[in-house]
């Protein structure tokens, strides 16, 4: 079978199927040759002088690695002249950047975490890219940060890019999720997989377990059950498996199924959760629902949360159906 570039994907997604304006398929493909850059400078690693601390610390108050800083500057360079954009807003950022008045300005808002799990670059584990789309509201020619605040369910795409062995692109346009090989002679994104789901029942999850003294009951009872084992209530082995690079670990269970948490603990309930809502809960829980499994905070659906604020941070608890609907019940009977 011939060979689909991530372009002829989307030229066919916008010619055949009706599903892709003009302008959005050009902002994917910016979107993906950014991520193109930064898997190149991820590659060069320690001979390109890109690995360490930056010195400074962003918006959340997070130490900054020199790739966090230089992948924010790599999106910025390559998605503001193409005129496809009204604003965007990055993790790294404390507010939105709006288009320079020397180019033109478009319909969209990009919304992104240019290097997720960058602790996991200085020991040369996989890292990744998350990005959202919003459309910019009707009329609105400066948004600021109060036009990002949209619920998940208004994402027109959303997708991540996992910098491993090879560099993936997974990608929603609303109808399904695509993976894409980064084939690196060529320069291009080939698709690999069309239409990824997610198994609905598994025995594999992934959670922070030195956390575990802080969680609340239900996640407590709902991992107690898993590592009971054969001889606990659910009657058979569960394994573990966490990587600290969320790309990392929503990409296996894209690939073969698990359920991944970062639930309401006692550190963080002050912050409301430690993921970030518009960077990376909202892309993911698009992704994972299109791929049929589900995302919850265990008390609501991630997408149909109302934001608050452009660094707001939530629970996650997202993957196969049925593992998130139990642990949604358990919540449900603690309430
Ligand atoms: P950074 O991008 O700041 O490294 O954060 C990564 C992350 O938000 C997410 O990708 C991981 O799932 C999570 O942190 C890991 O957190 P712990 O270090 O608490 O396990
Ligand atoms: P494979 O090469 O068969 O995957 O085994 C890998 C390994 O031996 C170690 O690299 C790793 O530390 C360990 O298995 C993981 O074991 P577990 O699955 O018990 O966590």
């Amino acid at each position: 079978m011939k060979a689909v570039a991530l372009t002829r994907f989307l030229i066919e997604a916008q010619r055949e199927r009706g599903q892709l304006a003009p302008d959005l398929r050009l902002l994917i493909e910016i979107v993906a040759r950014a991520c193109k850059s930064i898997s190149h400078a991820i590659g060069k690693g320690e001979l390109g002088g890109v690995l360490g601390s930056a010195g400074s610390t962003n918006v959340q108050g997070e130490a900054q690695k020199k790739l966090d800083v230089l992948s924010n500057e790599i999106f910025l360079d390559a998605n503001e002249w193409g005129g496809h954009l009204a604003a965007l807003a990055s993790e790294e950022m404390d507010d939105p950047h709006l288009i320079p008045h020397r180019y033109p300005k478009g319909n969209y808002l990009l919304v992104f975490d240019p290097l997720d799990g960058s602790s996991n670059i200085d020991v040369n584990v996989s890292v990744g890219t998350i990005f959202s789309v919003l459309r910019c509201p009707e009329g609105i020619t400066e948004p600021n940060a109060e036009h990002f605040l949209q619920p998940g369910v208004k994402q027109v795409a959303a997708g991540y890019t996992v910098y491993g062995p090879s560099t993936l692109l997974i990608l929603t346009l609303g109808d399904g999720v695509h993976q894409f090989t980064l084939d690196r002679e060529l320069g291009s994104f080939v698709l690999t997989k069309r239409n990824l789901r997610i198994a609905e029942d598994t025995s594999e999850f992934a959670i922070n377990m030195s956390n575990q003294r802080h969680w609340e009951p239900p996640v407590q009872r709902y991992i107690d059950e898993l590592v009971a084992g054969k001889t606990g209530p659910r009657e058979r082995d569960f394994n573990m498996r966490w990587v600290a690079s969320m790309v990392a670990d929503v990409h296996r269970i894209m690939t073969r199924g698990g359920i991944f948490m970062y639930p309401l603990d006692a550190k963080t309930r002050d912050k409301g959760g430690k993921l970030r809502l518009m960077y990376e809960a909202n892309p993911m829980a698009m992704l994972v629902e299109q791929a049929g499994g589900a995302a919850s905070t265990g008390r609501q659906r991630i997408l149909d949360l109302a934001p608050a604020a452009l660094h707001q941070r939530v629970p996650v608890i997202l993957g196969s159906r049925n593992e998130v609907e139990r642990v949604v019940s358990y919540h449900r009977s603690y309430d």
